[in-house]
């Protein structure tokens, strides 16, 4: 197991888009496990490969307030059930570290993923979990919470980032 570097805004590699895991091997037994290591470590309740510069589609998360169940996503994907009901939710992200800001999803999802095995999962998340996992689905396609804000406030948050 090894911790690994939690790459910041506005590093130019958060902007890369994932792609999809083919082999359910040992290697991506390694890399989930370094992952939900390092998500623990900088006390994240999700983190998705691009934030460790590993460009696959692979997200760890544990939002059990124990922090004793950890969540394996591979090759997760949604669709909006209902575009009408949204939720707003105060975010956070290790990679733009000191930021809270208030976003609004869709709250109604229809959510597919595999396991670490390949095998094949659905769910109609509610709540936190469809928060989250939209967060972290964004990460894969190299996008950021600080997308959703004003180029006011994003700017602002750039140049501190840059002190
Ligand atoms: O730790 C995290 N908390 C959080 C809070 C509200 C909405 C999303 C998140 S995810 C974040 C960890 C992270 O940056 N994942 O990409
Ligand atoms: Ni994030």
């Amino acid at each position: 197991m090894a911790k690994l570097k939690v790459l910041t805004f506005p590093d130019p590699r958060l902007r890369k888009v994932a792609v999809p895991v083919k082999k359910f091997d040992k290697s991506l037994e390694n890399i989930t496990s370094d992952m939900l290591e390092t998500m623990y470590a900088e006390g994240g309740i999700g983190l998705a490969a691009t934030q460790v510069d590993i460009h696959e589609r692979i997200i760890v998360m544990d939002l059990s307030e124990e922090q004793n169940d950890p969540k394996i996503f591979i090759n997760p994907e949604y669709k909006i059930l209902n575009d009408k009901s949204l939720l707003s939710f105060s975010e956070g992200c290790l990679s733009v570290p000191g930021v809270n800001e208030e976003i609004t999803r869709p709250d109604s999802i229809y959510l597919s993923w595999q396991d670490i095995k390949g095998n094949f999962h659905e769910a109609e998340p509610s709540g936190l979990l469809t928060v989250c996992i939209q967060h972290e689905i964004d990460h894969l396609e190299g996008k950021l919470m600080v997308d959703y804000l004003s180029p006011l406030k994003r700017g602002r948050i750039r140049k501190k980032a840059s002190k």
